[in-house]
């Protein structure tokens, strides 16, 4: 069960994807609303919604044919890194150009009890499926970041999984970890989506495969596998962290981290397709522009 939000003549709505790819629109505007009606209810979130879509109206459209938009308004997005090996391996070689002699605090943070848990964006600098992703302008080494997000209630309960890319500057992050800041965050540096698989409804969110794909004028030019069996982390370990003295809002999305890094010569060009698929999950497509050329 997948749910999603959509705009439809002026007006946003919450849908359901149903196995049999039924598309159903729902009574609540958001998915913390429909969490909330759930629980008082004393069912699951799936449970609640399969017994709501005796009544629902089906929508008419395919799920091509709507405008779709981020499945949650997330307050904030956080994200964790250096949660996959092949993150480590990436970020040691821009911080390093290559010549690795020793322990970076990559190599740390990839071993510590406390993982590396970063702001990435905020509501108005997340975009959805089919939106642009902005590029910056002071960057020449750029690179999309497909990552599992959780969805997260305020108490940090995982109430589904959604697709993000961490759209990330590498030469940026490598001249400076200070820079952090400025490597992830700036305009539609972030985006979600299409949908939220609800966490009822997935049995192992630890055996997904992800795959990122790149089209530059029609052509393939990045083709990665990877799957989340290779997560170093359990999501209890990062969520737990970010809850640490923090007060979390309803619909933050923590994103897990990459395992997926394009080969070190590449950086993303204004144009480009960036198609990020989460098995069970979604396929979340961006493409690549800079702010003067957003249409
Ligand atoms: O260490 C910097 C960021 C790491 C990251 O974004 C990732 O591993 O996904
Ligand atoms: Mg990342």
């Amino acid at each position: 069960m997948k749910i999603f939000r959509y705009r439809d003549e002026g007006n946003v709505y919450l849908g359901a994807l149903v196995e049999q790819g039924q598309l159903y629109q729902l009574k609540e505007s958001n998915v913390m609303e429909l969490v909330a009606a759930a629980r008082q209810n004393g069912k699951t979130t799936e449970g609640y919604v399969r017994a709501a879509l005796q009544q629902a109206t089906p929508i008419p459209q395919s799920i091509e044919e709507l405008h779709l938009l981020t499945p949650v308004d997330a307050p904030e997005v956080w994200a964790a890194g250096v949660t996959y090996q092949r993150s480590r391996e990436a970020r040691n070689y821009e911080a390093t150009d290559g010549k690795l002699d020793s322990t970076t605090f990559y190599d740390k943070v990839y071993d510590a009890p406390r993982p590396e848990l970063f702001m990435k964006s905020t509501a108005a600098r997340t975009v959805g499926h089919r939106d642009q992703v902005c590029l910056r302008t002071d960057s020449t080494w750029q690179v999309p970041e497909a990552e599992l997000g959780l969805v997260l209630d305020e108490n940090g309960a995982i109430i589904g999984y959604t697709v993000g890319n961490d759209m990330s500057c590498r030469d940026i992050e490598g001249e400076n970890p200070l820079y952090l800041p400025q490597a992830k965050i700036w305009k539609r540096s972030c985006s979600i989506g299409p949908f939220i698989r609800l966490a009822e409804t997935l049995e192992d969110p630890y055996a997904l495969s992800i795959a990122c794909r790149i089209y530059r004028d029609g052509e393939k030019v990045v083709d990665e596998q990877a799957n989340t069996n290779q997560l170093k982390r359990k999501f209890t370990e990062l969520v737990d962290y970010l809850k640490k003295d923090n007060e979390l809002f309803a619909g933050t999305v923590l994103l897990t981290g990459t395992c997926l890094v394009p080969p070190n010569q590449f950086t993303l060009n204004s144009g480009d397709i960036i198609e990020i698929e989460i098995e069970g999950i979604g396929t979340l497509v961006n493409v690549a522009v800079y702010e003067q050329e957003l249409g």
